[in-house]
């Protein structure tokens, strides 16, 4: 069995499809947990969920806890956090797991996995997924969704391979891209609609730079997709010349959201984190995520 993160994303979902793939391909049976919310998949969930195979593989919470014995491997992918993972009771109710992720080591971490791939320089999980598919002593055939979804989560991540891109990042989109993947299909995927690119225009407005090069903004509008409204944001506050951080809060139901992104030596997460402690003595601040540094 597979499981992704909370709000999971285009690298959670094609890593999972990347290792069900390999699952298929040694005769197991698989399945990966997940009931996605928002819109963070864009058009893909909706081509995902078009291919019959896919319809099946991909099951519920409720149904995932019916399918799981003593002898299922969970795999667990793009978090190593105990608090993050999708399903809480999954991780619960599971005996043998793995790890396969590319951010920073947390406190938080999962201490009984099995094997730990864990490896900070990667770009992606889906990075790391394509060598384990590109190495695995089977030929592994993927399909044209399970490559492009896979590509998709090393360039979402990399935004558009300009971060954390290695050697090795290349290789990996060179290996996907022989299985025919239609990259500019991949990138529309995740383009913004119109209300929502307003939206980002308007918190880029509204925006104040600190210490020269920090930018800092609010989301006024409030609704489901303020997480990835806010990631968005953030991102596009880095293209602006001299910034070299940003940060952009929103609220989602009673929580309060913060983007935060750096290209500098400015170490967001480690900001990030202070705010999160400091939340527990005050109740008013949400989680704080997809942070890169
Ligand atoms: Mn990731």
């Amino acid at each position: 069995m597979i499981m992704g993160h909370k709000n999971i994303d285009i690298d959670a979902i094609g890593s999972a499809l990347g290792i069900y793939r390999l699952a298929k391909t040694l005769e197991k049976e698989c399945h990966i947990v997940t009931e996605p919310t928002g819109s963070s998949l864009g058009k893909f969930w909706e081509e995902l969920n078009s291919i019959e195979e896919y319809s099946e593989c991909i099951v519920t919470e409720e149904k995932a806890i019916k399918l799981i014995s003593d002898e299922t491997l969970l795999i667990i992918v793009d978090t190593h956090k105990k608090g993050y993972v999708e399903f809480q009771s999954i991780l619960n109710a599971t005996n043998k797991k793995i790890i396969i992720d590319h951010h920073r080591k947390s406190p938080d971490y999962i201490d009984d996995a099995e094997i730990s791939f864990h490896e900070v320089y990667a770009s992606s999980a889906s990075e790391l997924v394509t060598e384990l598919i590109q190495y695995a002593r089977e030929d592994i055939e993927l399909s044209l969704i399970e490559a492009e979804s896979l590509y998709g989560g090393i360039m979402v991540d990399t935004k558009n391979f300009t971060f954390k891109t290695g050697v090795r990042t290349f290789e990996a989109a060179a290996y996907l891209r022989k299985f025919g993947v239609d990259i500019i299909k991949v990138k529309k995927w995740f383009q913004a609609d119109l209300v929502s690119y307003n939206e980002i225009a308007n918190i880029v407005k509204s925006a104040e730079i600190v210490e020269d090069n920090i930018a800092i903004s609010i989301c006024e509008k409030e609704d489901e997709n303020t997480n990835l409204i806010c990631a968005k944001a953030a991102d596009e506050l880095l293209t602006i010349s001299n910034i070299t951080a940003s940060f952009v809060m929103g609220k989602s139901g009673d929580k309060i959201v913060i983007s935060g992104r750096s290209i500098g030596d400015i170490n967001v997460q480690i900001i990030l984190e202070k705010l999160r402690r400091w939340r527990t003595y005050n109740s008013c601040w949400g989680t704080a995520r997809r942070i890169y540094y």
